[in-house]
Formats: C-alpha cells, sequence, structure tokens
C-alpha cells in the first residue's frame, strides 16, 4: 500500500541536516515537533526571574525521545535489509523498538531487567509485539549482551550506541533553536546512558556552526546540566558503577555507553553533572504535575529538580532562558505517581448532599 502521508515527523522536516536520501524508505510515526511550554507559575513559587521551557518529550508517539532515535535507526536498519532490531532497554528504548519494528513490519527483541520496567512501557512493549526477554540482570548486563549477541544473529542493535539514534535525536535542539530563535542559556537533562545529552550537543553545535542559522545562533551553545538519580550516578563518581538503583528505573544505568561524548559536552560546554535523592525527583515531579499540569515520569523530573537547585544556589542566574528536556511521558509509571500522592481519592455516596458536603469542605 502507498502511505500517501508517510513523511510526518521529524525525518521530513530535518532531511537535509539528516543522512537519508530521497528514497530513504521512511519509517515515522509522526514523532517530533514536540511542545516547548514555558512555566508561568514555578518561576514565582520560587521567587526567581526566569525564562523556564520544558521540552515535553512524553508527547511523542510511544511517549518518549526515544522516538526521535527510532525513526531513524528503524528507517535506515530497514534501508539496509535488516529484517530484525534488538536492543537492552529500561523500558522506554523497548517500547519505541517495539513500535516502530511493529510500523516497518520487522521483527524487534528487547532484553529489559526483570521487574525494574514501569508499568505502562512494558504493557506497550507487549502490544506492539516484540519478543521481550526479561533477564535476571540490570540494564547494564542486558547492554552486554546485546553487544555480543550480534556476533551470533542477524539483528541490527538500535541502543544509542547506533549512531543513527543519535542523527534522530538531535533534532530536538534543533526545534528549540527554531522555536526561540535563539539558544537557551542553560539546557538541562536526566542522564542515564548518556545518549541523550551527546545527541543534543551535537544539534547544538551543528546549528552554532551552520551559516544558514540565524545571528543569534551562530556560534551561540547552551551551557550543558546533566543530571542523574543519586544511587545510580556514575558521571558524579567519576566511574562506572555496578549496581544503581533509583526510583526512576529510566535512568537505573551505571556503565553509560556514551560516556566520553558526555564528558566531552559537560566540558566543552562549560556545565556540570549533579545527582538527586530520589525523593528530590519525586517532589519535583509532583511540583510539576501540581504547579503546572504538566506529568512526565520520574527520570524526566531529575531535569527540573537540577535546574531548580542550581537556580537556588546561584549556579544558574536570574534572567536565564533555561531549558528542561522531559524525556518521557507520567503514564508511564502510574505506581510510583499514584504511591506518592498523600491525598487519595475520596469515596462517598452517589447524592447530591455528599457531593455538595465534599465540596464545600475543600472551598
Ligand atoms: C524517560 O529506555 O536507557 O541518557 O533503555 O527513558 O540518553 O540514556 C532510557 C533512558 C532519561 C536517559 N529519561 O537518557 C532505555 C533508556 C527517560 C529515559 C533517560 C531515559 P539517556
Amino acid at each position: 500500500m502507498v502511505l500517501k502521508n508517510k513523511y510526518t515527523g521529524l525525518i521530513e522536516r530535518y532531511k537535509h541536516r539528516l543522512p537519508v536520501a530521497d528514497d530513504t524508505p521512511v519509517i515515522s510515526l509522526g514523532e517530533g515537533n514536540t511542545p516547548l511550554i514555558q512555566l508561568r507559575n514555578i518561576p514565582d513559587f520560587i521567587g526567581k526571574e526566569v525564562e523556564i521551557y520544558v521540552k515535553f518529550e512524553g508527547l511523542n508517539p510511544t511517549g518518549s525521545f526515544k522516538d526521535r532515535g527510532m525513526t531513524m535507526a528503524v528507517t535506515k536498519a530497514v534501508e539496509e535489509g535488516s529484517r530484525a532490531i534488538i536492543c537492552a532497554s529500561t523500558g522506554n528504548t523497548s517500547a519505541s523498538a517495539a513500535a516502530y519494528a511493529a510500523r516497518a513490519g520487522i521483527s524487534a527483541f528487547v532484553l529489559i531487567p526483570e521487574g525494574k520496567i514501569a508499568l505502562g512501557k512494558l504493557a506497550q512493549t507487549m502490544m506492539y509485539g516484540a519478543l521481550i526477554m526479561q533477564i535476571r540482570g540490570n540494564f547494564d548486563d542486558g547492554m552486554k549482551l546485546v553487544k555480543e549477541i550480534v556476533d551470533h544473529a542477524p539483528v541490527t542493535i538500535v541502543n544509542s550506541i547506533n549512531p543513527f539514534r543519535i542523527q534522530g535525536q538531535k533534532t530536538a535542539a534543533f526545534e528549540i533553536i527554531d522555536e526561540l530563535a535563539c539558544v537557551p542559556d542553560y539546557h538541562c537533562l536526566p542522564v542515564g546512558n548518556a545518549g541523550n545529552i551527546t545527541a543534543y550537543w551535537q544539534g547544538y553545535r551543528e546549528y552554532a556552526s551552520s551559516t544558514e542559522s540565524l545571528p543569534a545562533v551562530v556560534a551561540s551553545r547552551p551551557v550543558m546540566c546533566g543530571y542523574q538519580a543519586a544511587g545510580a550516578a556514575p558521571f558524579i563518581a567519576g566511574k562506572m558503577i555496578d549496581n544503581p538503583e533509583t526510583v526512576a528505573t529510566a535512568i537505573r544505568i551505571g556503565h553509560p555507553q556514551s560516556w566520553d561524548y558526555a564528558w566531552a559536552a559537560q566540558k566543552e560546554s562549560g556545565g556540570w553533572f549533579k545527582c538527586f535523592t530520589d525523593q528530590q525527583i519525586l517532589d519535583a515531579q509532583k511540583l510539576l504535575a501540581a504547579q503546572e499540569g504538566i506529568f512526565c515520569e520520574p527520570a524526566s523530573a531529575t531535569s527540573l529538580a537540577g535546574a531548580l537547585h542550581d537556580l537556588s544556589e546561584g549556579n544558574i542566574p536570574e534572567g536565564s532562558k533555561i531549558v528542561c528536556t522531559l524525556t518521557g511521558n507520567g503514564l508511564k509509571d502510574p505506581d510510583t505517581a499514584i504511591q506518592q500522592c498523600t491525598e487519595k481519592p475520596i469515596t462517598i455516596d452517589a447524592n447530591l448532599d455528599a457531593v455538595k458536603a465534599a465540596i464545600l469542605d475543600r472551598l
């Protein structure tokens, strides 16, 4: 069947900056072009004069930023004749890989750490029809196996060690610049495997060195701020760690694959890595939902936790333009969300008096 509107996503929009040809068979689900939302209540709440924007990547087709890289990786895999893709995942990569494989009509194999995947991600991956291998090990064990299996089976790796993933993901930086008509002063990101910070930095560098860019953009780049969970913080430890642990299961990673690239982003941009406790991360997630009506998953809130911390410490000055990437949708992890809400739903009788009493009690 001929798809009339098959070019709906970021490959179509940024084709001239991506490694695709006119006859490349694009596998797209309409990813990218996610909203850049300016926070209107949190700056007042913290008493700071700043422009904070969130890039809500949770509104991609499978609910995370992974779709940006996956449209490219699966497009190239299909172009090269691959019939199967494989990844290790903390959940979002597996959901995205499974969806794009389904779209392309090829097979997806995913390795996930048993019992450490948020419910929504598992549901998605099952529905899209991937073969799910739950391993008795963590993400890092899965990643090691994936790198080994390619010598024994005809499968294409679609983790972010696949360079096409980074190519696709760099488009998020393009979108931010295109929308702001300038470069933010600070860019805050959660860091797990470190593919995304690598990709953003590549995107910002590309626009900064492009003669096609606006004068305000040429030679201008943000400070990159990478934030991790305290129990899974190899960039803060300065070395790989073996038993990462955090409620933010998406970033429960101790051996980041893009280690050198991420350090380069930090050094070249004059940025930093910091880490936050699970409680700080969950507090930021709740604050964003309750103050702004934006529901991201715990790992994503690490970027906001970091921005708020660095604002209060004065590391990010007032007057700055800050972008925080919200990497995944809050619906991915309903269990963690419900657990942290102290105000539970109330149960009342189904009559007018009971509804009235409940409302007047709270006004
Ligand atoms: C919501 O799905 O690694 O630093 O296997 O799902 O580029 O790894 C997920 C990572 C941040 C970290 N936020 O990004 C996977 C996986 C969310 C994520 C990250 C992930 P990277």
